[in-house]
């Protein structure tokens, strides 16, 4: 049994806007520079990647991927941000792909995990893709944007309005957000 996911580049934006005019609050969120700065990685399992190219894609700057093959565990790569006044834009461009056989499953995407002043985690928004008999769902504290395979997407929308899709989580709460690329394998 194999299970292989993938999680394609992200560059994320992440704006506080408002009259003062948009501001980024990501730390090296294009990743343009080497993955360490801003971004620190976590890893539980085996066969997990974290890399950055710039032949992810067709443009000439970087991306930045994670990569899970066969067994159980996880990675991510990502960061927190401290969202004043809760009116942070995100934007991401991202691509990717989870497989799995059997009883296996697998995800691939970006995890937004939303925090309050007290570093307690709110809910999450997750953008990507599901692979095998994943039993992941929406619930009041988790969103789901499921994307398409293998494609580069552009998503963007703001905090506030999302967690209009999250009725568990109270929105004047909002905090802080971590941002991060994220894969899972499940290997039964
Ligand atoms: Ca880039
Ligand atoms: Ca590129």
């Amino acid at each position: 049994m194999r299970t292989l996911v993938l999680a394609g580049a992200l560059g994320a934006l992440l704006t506080g806007g408002g009259a003062v005019g948009a501001v980024e609050l990501l730390a090296n969120g294009d990743f343009e520079l080497p993955l360490d700065a801003g971004w620190s990685s976590e890893i539980d399992g085996t066969g997990v990647t974290i890399d950055r190219q710039i032949n992810f894609d067709t443009d000439l700057d970087y991306e930045a991927r994670i990569t899970k093959t066969s067994g159980l565990g996880y990675g991510r790569v990502g960061q927190v941000v401290a969202v004043p006044g809760g009116d942070a834009v995100f934007s991401a461009e991202l691509t990717s792909s989870a497989d799995a056989i059997l009883e296996a499953w697998a995800v691939a995407g970006v995890m937004l995990t939303y925090y309050d002043t007290a570093g307690t985690p709110l809910g999450e928004t997750f953008i990507g893709s599901l692979g095998g008999v994943c039993p992941w769902m929406d619930s009041p504290t988790f969103h789901m944007i499921l994307t398409q395979t293998g494609v580069w997407e552009t998503h963007a929308f703001a905090l506030q309005e999302e967690l209009a899709n999250l009725p568990g989580v109270d929105p004047g709460a909002l905090a802080s957000v971590r941002i991060a690329l994220y894969a899972y394998a499940y290997d039964c």
